[in-house]
């Protein structure tokens, strides 16, 4: 299996990154749109590894607030993601999910931390300023658990699955 770890967007939330991708692409920016149903934020990406590690998510004992924030790049990655505002208590989540990770022996990336929501994958865009000039509102949604991503190449693309939850563990 090749999994990941991250947050599921609610149906308001996800709403409205798909407005705000819609109107990227209205925009004429380019590239390859995810689907909406693929949208999530990533805490710690393992990559292949055999057993299901849901019983390692940490629970999210105080909900919180994530909001988003501008559009941005990754020019290296070649993607282009909605921001989320850092936060302390998003960060000490990855680092609790990765530290999960790190005691139960589970590889995962140790890239620093860089909150976002991926929208378009290899961006091509008319002009350097169209980014800023999408307005965009700072929406917010409330984080009140971790959950398990199976990522399943399909002849159609990438596929993200929900496969755990940290509220699941038994
Ligand atoms: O959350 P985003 O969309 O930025 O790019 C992949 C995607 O990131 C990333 O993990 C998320 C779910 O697939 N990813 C893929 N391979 C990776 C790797 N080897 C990776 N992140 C780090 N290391």
């Amino acid at each position: 299996m090749r999994l990941f770890i991250g947050l599921e967007p609610t149906a308001e939330f996800r709403q409205s990154l798909a407005e705000l991708q819609a109107q990227l692409l209205r925009a004429g920016i380019q590239g390859r749109p995810l689907a909406p149903s693929n949208f999530h934020l990533t805490l710690a990406f393992i990559g292949q590894w055999p057993e299901d590690v849901t019983a390692f998510l940490p629970a999210v004992s105080r909900p919180f607030s994530i909001t988003l924030s501008q559009p941005g790049i990754f020019q290296e990655a070649k993607v282009l993601y909605a921001g989320v505002q850092p936060s302390e208590e998003l960060a000490s989540l990855a680092e609790q999910v990765r530290r999960n990770l790190d005691h139960a022996g589970i590889p995962c990336d140790r890239q620093p931390f860089c909150p976002h929501i991926t929208l378009i994958r290899k961006p091509l865009l008319p002009c350097a300023s169209v980014l800023t000039s999408i307005p965009f509102s700072p929406v917010s949604m409330t984080v009140r658990e971790v959950c398990l991503y199976s990522s399943v190449h399909e002849r159609t693309g990438m596929v993200y699955t929900v496969i755990g939850r940290s509220g699941e563990r038994g």
